[in-house]
């Protein structure tokens, strides 16, 4: 029976891929555009350097720095620098410290409908708010996409989120995305794509929209899509970029593998409580709970309207004695608008304190809450301790619920405040380009500059005849890449120093972990379902296999996180039943035996547990046929080696 394409169809059959796989199968993605940002991106740079290639191969690739700016010591700077003379030597667009966030900074003037882009951050799915299709993944797969080499997934599900109505005043499209994180968890969205579709879209700016698909990577999801209609026609002309405008559109006639209904018009101001983004509440349920902090920012909502927005609640009032307002603009773009709206001067008099436009707080760089401190943000993530300080409980709402909280000094829903502000937003926005750099034509004579902090990248062995070792920790559901290694800027300075930074791998759940790894020299990891959510984060993959984990053993594992196993030859197995996870104990010996063999060529086999009368532990290997040999040769550099041999 014929049936339209979905709109992520469309986009593939657009680059060649027609028809799309059979879910779950390797679809190969001709990837047109790359970013990295800076805490990323020095790892993908030395792998990029090991492919041993002259210049990118994409249309454009772009670094940016973001992450890593507070320059506590010298190891920032340095990789500022490496990152910069890196980016001329071999072709990449570069957007100096300061100049924005990744994600906004390429919606604003990167980003266009129809294409495609891989990045080193998982909320490159941001771009989704612009009808591209734009995926997360780690440094090696962008390394790999900038050597033109197309980006492998399983295909996912693409699920049709219906939107009907219109938003109410004081409800925002953070709400819309809240609302869906109640429904479908932080694992809802592992294997699908959210595509979004019905009456509604056409009530969503493309901030707003990109509000949204950010936010899809906190539900698993490989991404999220909006079409591409008059909305985003507007931002791409308000950005004099309007030529790259192409109206794009699922098939009327499509189906899709799933359906969601949401009426925008019964959407309220929403939270997500501790410590997980997908732990919402209506605000009114937290009315009067007091607030020590207020951090308005990060790639989810820092766009000129979401901050015209707060400046306009704020226009007259100040910031609640006891509470301290912190505002990070998304860009400098953003910044230079609100300087001459004059909402600048409205968030200067409310007594806010204005950050540098960088992700700063979201990633624990500076501004840690107080001991047992309520902090509320418009950030995405809302791990325990990713704000710097342990015992403190992060909220996620919307720009406005976060003003309100602020100007009362404790949670109020925004409706109570009356008439919403009415923002006027230009129809032409500045281009404020000066701190993007363009790689030269010739770079041959570039010379890359690396400081000390910047350490090879250490090896894999490929696989032996058995695996065996000690588990090395033995883990809960839901665990974050920040569980596995931490942000925080004492451990993000040596994100281009994988021995140092090693040290601190699951330094919150157990500060012993480290040295007990070290000392066992291999060993397992085990944990309950969608192990390893969160970032992108190689390290969270490099440093397990600097200690010599080869394998580890969970219910699910995350998409991106997964991903970074295999391609540092760690192998992702699957248990078949949670009952098994109660008998294997940390300290517990395990072999797997043959195990190259069963690499290559089989889907199930067993694990002994020598510690318990060589029980025995049934494990799936859900890998296709290169996920095999990649996995095998000791990871995807070995491979790539090798077979270009
Ligand atoms: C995050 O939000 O956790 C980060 C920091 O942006 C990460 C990337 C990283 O760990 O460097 C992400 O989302 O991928
Ligand atoms: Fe930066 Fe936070 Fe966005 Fe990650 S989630 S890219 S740390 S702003």
């Amino acid at each position: 029976m014929h049936r339209g394409k979905t709109l992520f169809e469309k986009i593939m059959a657009a680059h060649g891929v027609d028809p799309c796989p059979e879910p779950g199968q390797p679809l190969a993605i001709p990837i047109d555009q790359t970013l990295t940002q800076d805490a990323t991106g020095t790892m993908a740079y030395l792998e990029f350097e090991a492919l041993g290639l002259d210049r990118v191969r994409t249309q454009l690739s772009v670094s940016y720095v973001d992450h890593n700016t507070l320059q506590a010591g010298f190891a920032n700077f340095d990789d500022h620098i490496f990152l910069r003379t890196v980016a001329a030597r071999y072709g990449v667009v570069f957007s100096s410290p300061g100049n924005g966030i990744a994600h906004q900074v390429h919606l604003e003037r990167f980003g266009a409908p129809g294409l495609t882009l891989l990045g080193s951050d998982s909320h490159t799915c941001t771009g989704g708010g612009l009808g591209m299709v734009a995926i997360g993944a780690g440094g090696l797969d962008v390394a790999m996409a900038m050597a033109g080499e197309p980006f492998t997934v399983p295909m996912p599900d693409i699920v049709g989120v219906r939107l009907t109505g219109e938003l109410p005043p004081w409800s925002s499209a953070k709400d819309v995305i809240l609302e869906l994180l109640r429904r479908e968890t932080v694992k809802g969205g592992v294997g699908r794509v959210f595509e979004y579709t019905g009456p509604g879209v056409k009530t969503l700016s493309v901030p707003q929209r990109a509000t949204i698909t950010n936010m899809g990577a906190e539900l698993g999801a490989t991404t999220s899509l909006f079409p591409s209609d008059e909305n985003t026609l507007a931002f791409l002309k308000a950005q004099g970029r309007q030529d790259l405008y192409k109206p794009l559109g699922a098939d009327p006639d499509t189906t899709y593998a799933g359906n969601i209904e949401i009426d925008l018009s019964d959407i309220e101001p929403l939270a997500a409580c501790p410590h997980m983004p997908d732990e919402v509440r209506p605000v009114r349920e937290l009315s009067g709970l007091t607030v020590n902090q207020v951090i308005i920012g990060s790639c989810t909502n820092s766009s000129f309207a979401d901050l015209a927005t707060v400046a306009a609640m704020l226009d007259g009032r100040t910031v609640h004695p006891e509470t301290s307002l912190v505002i990070a603009p998304g860009s400098r773009q953003v910044l230079a608008m609100l300087a001459s709206s004059g909402y600048l001067e409205k968030l200067i008099h409310s007594g806010a304190r204005i950050l540098e436009c960088v992700c700063g707080p979201c990633i624990g760089a500076g501004q840690a809450p107080p001991s047992a401190g309520i902090t509320v943000r418009t950030f995405n993530r809302n791990f325990k301790g990713r704000s710097g300080t342990a015992d403190a409980g992060i909220y996620l709402t919307s720009p406005q619920t976060a003003a309100a909280c602020a100007i009362f000094g404790c949670f109020a829903d925004p409706q109570q405040l009356g008439e919403p502000p009415v923002i006027t937003i230009p129809k032409t926005f500045p281009v404020v380009d000066e701190a993007i750099i363009h790689p030269p034509e010739d770079s041959s004579s570039v010379q890359v500059v690396r400081g000390p902090n910047i350490k090879p990248l250490p090896k894999a062995n490929p696989v032996g005849e058995e695996l065996s070792g000690p588990v090395l920790i033995a883990l809960g559901d839901n665990i974050t890449t920040d569980d596995i290694l931490p942000a925080g800027t004492h451990i993000l300075q040596y994100r281009s120093n994988i021995p140092a930074i090693a040290q601190y791998l699951f330094s919150q759940l157990d500060p012993e972990f480290a040295k007990r790894a070290q000392k066992a020299g291999q060993g397992f990891i085990v944990a309950g379902e969608n192990y390893g959510q969160g970032s992108s984060r190689e390290h969270a993959a490099i440093s397990p296999m600097y200690f010599g984990v080869r394998a580890v053993l969970a219910l699910s594992f995350a998409r991106i996180h997964r991903a970074n196993l295999i391609n540092f030859g760690i192998v992702p197995l699957i248990l078949t039943e949670r009952k098994q996870l109660e008998g294997i104990l940390q300290g517990d010996i395990l072999a797997l035996e043959k195990a190259g063999e069963k690499i290559y060529n089989q889907q199930s086999f067993v694990i002994k547990n020598k510690s318990r009368d060589n029980s025995v532990i049934n494990v799936r290997l859900d890998l296709n046929d290169k996920e095999r040999q990649v996995v095998a040769a000791g990871g995807k550099l070995n491979w790539y080696r090798q077979n270009r041999a």
